[in-house]
Parts: C-alpha cells; sequence; structure tokens
C-alpha cells in the first residue's frame, strides 16, 4: 500500500503515529509528496502520481490494491478495523462515542492550525487577521477543554490520545508555547506521550519544496 506524505503534516502524522503504534509499518510504502507554500491559495501539482491517486489531492492519501482513501479519518478507520482489532477506537458502544468527543475536538485545534497556516501564507496586502485570530481562539478554546478530559484519559494510546497529542505538537513547533499556560495538565501528559518511539520518530518538520 502507498501513503502519501509530507513531514510537516499533522494529518499525516495521525495516521504514520497510529501505522507505528499497531506495528504495521512494514506493510506501507511511504512516498513524500513536495509542495509549494503557493498550495495554500492556488491548485498545484505535487507530483503526478498522486494527482492521479486521488481527486482531492490532499495528504494523507492511502492508495491499497482496491480503493484510494484520502482522509485521515478514513485511513485511521481503517486501520483500526483492519489491522488494529479495533485497539485504536472501541468498535462501538459509549467508549466509542467518548473517543470521537475527544478527537472531534482535537481535529478542531488541527483544522484551525492549518486553516491559520494557508491563510499566514497568503501576501501580506490578502491576509485577514480577523480570521487568523478567530483560528487562535478556537484552537485556544479546545486546548483548555482538552485540559479537563486529562484525567480521564486511560492506558491506552489510542486514536484520541494520538490526534491530541499530534495537534499538541503541531502547535509547539507551528505557533510556540502559549498554549502550555493555558493547559498545564495537557502539556505535561503531551511531554510524557512525546518519548514514546512513534512520536520520536514523526517529529515535524518543514515540507519539501517543490
Ligand atoms: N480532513 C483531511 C484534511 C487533509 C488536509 O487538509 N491536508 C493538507 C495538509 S496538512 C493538504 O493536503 N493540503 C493541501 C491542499 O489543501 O491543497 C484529513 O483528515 O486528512
Amino acid at each position: 500500500m502507498r501513503l502519501y506524505v509530507t513531514p510537516a503534516s499533522p494529518w499525516v502524522r495521525r495516521v504514520v503515529v497510529s501505522i507505528l503504534e499497531l506495528g504495521i509499518r512494514d506493510r506501507f510504502q511511504f512516498v513524500q509528496t513536495k509542495w509549494p507554500h503557493a498550495w495554500a491559495t492556488q491548485t498545484v501539482a505535487p507530483n503526478p502520481e498522486f494527482w492521479g491517486a486521488t481527486p482531492v489531492v490532499r495528504i494523507p492519501a492511502l492508495a491499497t490494491v482496491d480503493f484510494t482513501l484520502t482522509d485521515s479519518h478514513s485511513i485511521c478507520d481503517y486501520l483500526n478495523g483492519e489491522f488494529g482489532n479495533f485497539r485504536l477506537l472501541p468498535r462501538d458502544g459509549v467508549a466509542r462515542w467518548r473517543a470521537l468527543a475527544n478527537i472531534s475536538v482535537a481535529n478542531g485545534i488541527i483544522e484551525a492550525q492549518i486553516s491559520r497556516r494557508a491563510e499566514l501564507l497568503r501576501s501580506e496586502h490578502e491576509r485577514s487577521n480577523d480570521f487568523i485570530g478567530k483560528m487562535q481562539d478556537r484552537q485556544l478554546r479546545c486546548f483548555e477543554a482538552l485540559e479537563k478530559q486529562v484525567p480521564a484519559f486511560g492506558a491506552i494510546f489510542d486514536l484520541a490520545q494520538i490526534t491530541t497529542a499530534v495537534a499538541c505538537g503541531y502547535e509547539d513547533w507551528r505557533y510556540g508555547t502559549d498554549w502550555r499556560a493555558a493547559a498545564p495538565k495537557l502539556a505535561a501528559w503531551f511531554d510524557a506521550v512525546s518519548k514514546r518511539p512513534a512520536m520520536q520518530a514523526t517529529r515535524p518538520a518543514e515540507t519539501p519544496q517543490a
């Protein structure tokens, strides 16, 4: 299976951490994609093979022999069901809905982080500081909400924890450490889980330019 990736993407990171945590790295060929900064506002063609693999042209995308999954949610669902015996996310029941509640908040952070990044890549005269402020406010509210959930985090580094850790890691890397004052328990938890080999192996780095 071919997984299209870049080292900067938090959406890619939640998939790759899931793969490493499940111990199934050898089943995947990682295909690096390159992106010019113009991706934020223009249609760009990172790689002809990738363009052919998905009409969405976003990463991550996973091409299997039978089908292509074109977002991190469906890929994580596939990994969890096909290879994880539902270890990353319970198949059903209240534990599933509780996990999805945290996942949706952590996803809200990542969506805001990436929207803000795209806005910051616009030229200064096009950029909306109101929009950037709105995304920052959302990120902070969501970090504060996850802070309240930390005491209930379980022993398994599941998809809710993986997605939360990826949101924390992207924030530290791209936007700095202000969130830590608003969410000190979350920050301490993140520092502990960051030592896991899967987190160490996927530390964010700038996307190669096309
Ligand atoms: N909801 C999607 C979001 C994927 C996404 O936005 N990926 C970004 C990189 S972090 C991307 O490929 N952006 C390129 C573009 O929008 O043209 C997922 O969960 O995979």
